[in-house]
């Protein structure tokens, strides 16, 4: 396979069932993350089907970031797929009494991380006249919901960073594409609520949420469009999450 794949957040959720997807098709991958057991397990069970180059850092780190895509040798070295995953939300308190610490993460984290990956592999793409970056938006990007604030504003960037990165690479053969997922049981709550198991698997009980490898054959079907096809935005929810009404706050009088 020409190019490699790189998939941030590859140690869970949607970034691991990606993983397994592409590595199924023999494509040679750089998985990323903090947590490197995970990646050196992921790493062994893929093995057998597809290269794997497994890179244990934060994406929070601008030089580690650089220097882990620049430092790619053969076969990774071009990358052909970035999938800007790495991501967390982290409480769901109201503005006035959220942890700035846990806004700065978000914002660090969703936003930050997400320009450096992407920054770090663009050269490239643009020298080879292709490729594609797939960046994980969310519905809380879109969609207002109370406690969402700075981790929905955080998604709201990702989804306008996507579009002006279409405009910036019109013309040079780089697809950009945003899928914006709405509920889905992986690690994602249980972060959201610092270790919280119990109010993690509440966010989702009594109804049927998306699961990773749902988002993953979204991801692979927008990677696999031919080259003159732009996937611009996707937003897919579970069938039994929708819209609320308007909320209004009535004054009795
Ligand atoms: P998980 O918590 O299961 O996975 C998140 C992944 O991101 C982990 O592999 C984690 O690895 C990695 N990660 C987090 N912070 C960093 C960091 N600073 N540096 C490097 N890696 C990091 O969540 P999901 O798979 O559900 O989420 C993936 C993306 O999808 C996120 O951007 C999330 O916001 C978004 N999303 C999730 C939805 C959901 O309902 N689950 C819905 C819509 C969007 P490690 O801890 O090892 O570093
Ligand atoms: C995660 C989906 O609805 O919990 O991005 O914000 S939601």
């Amino acid at each position: 396979m020409a190019g490699s794949v790189v998939i941030t957040g590859a140690s869970s959720g949607f970034g691991q069932a990606s993983a397994k997807m592409f590595a199924d098709r023999g494509y040679p991958l750089v998985l990323i993350a903090r947590r490197m057991e995970r990646l050196v397990d992921l790493k062994a069970s893929l093995d057998a089907k597809a290269p794997v180059h497994i890179v244990c850092l934060d994406v929070q780190d601008r030089d580690a970031v650089q220097d882990a895509i620049t430092k790619l040798s053969p076969p990774f070295d071009e990358v052909r797929v970035l999938i800007n995953n790495a991501g967390l939300a982290l409480g769901l308190g109201g503005a006035d009494t959220a942890d700035l610490d846990d806004w700065e993460a978000m914002v660090d984290t969703n936003v930050k991380g997400l320009m450096y990956c992407t920054r770090a592999v663009l050269p490239g793409m643009v020298a080879r006249q292709s490729g594609i970056i797939i960046n994980l938006g969310s519905v809380a990007g879109r969609w207002p919901y109370p406690g969402g604030n700075v981790y929905g504003g955080t998604k709201a960037f990702v989804q306008q960073f996507s579009r002006n990165l279409r405009a910036d690479l019109q013309g040079k053969g780089v697809r950009v594409s945003c899928i914006e997922p709405g509920m889905c049981e992986t690690e994602f709550s249980k972060v959201r609520f610092g270790g919280d198991e119990t109010k993690a698997d509440a966010v989702y009980q009594g109804m049927k949420p998306l699961s990773a490898e749902d988002i993953a054959e979204v991801i692979f079907w927008v990677a696999e469009r031919p080259a003159h096809v732009n996937v611009n935005e996707i937003e897919l929810m579970p069938t039994a999450q929708a819209w609320s009404p308007f909320a209004v706050d009535r004054l009795l009088e």
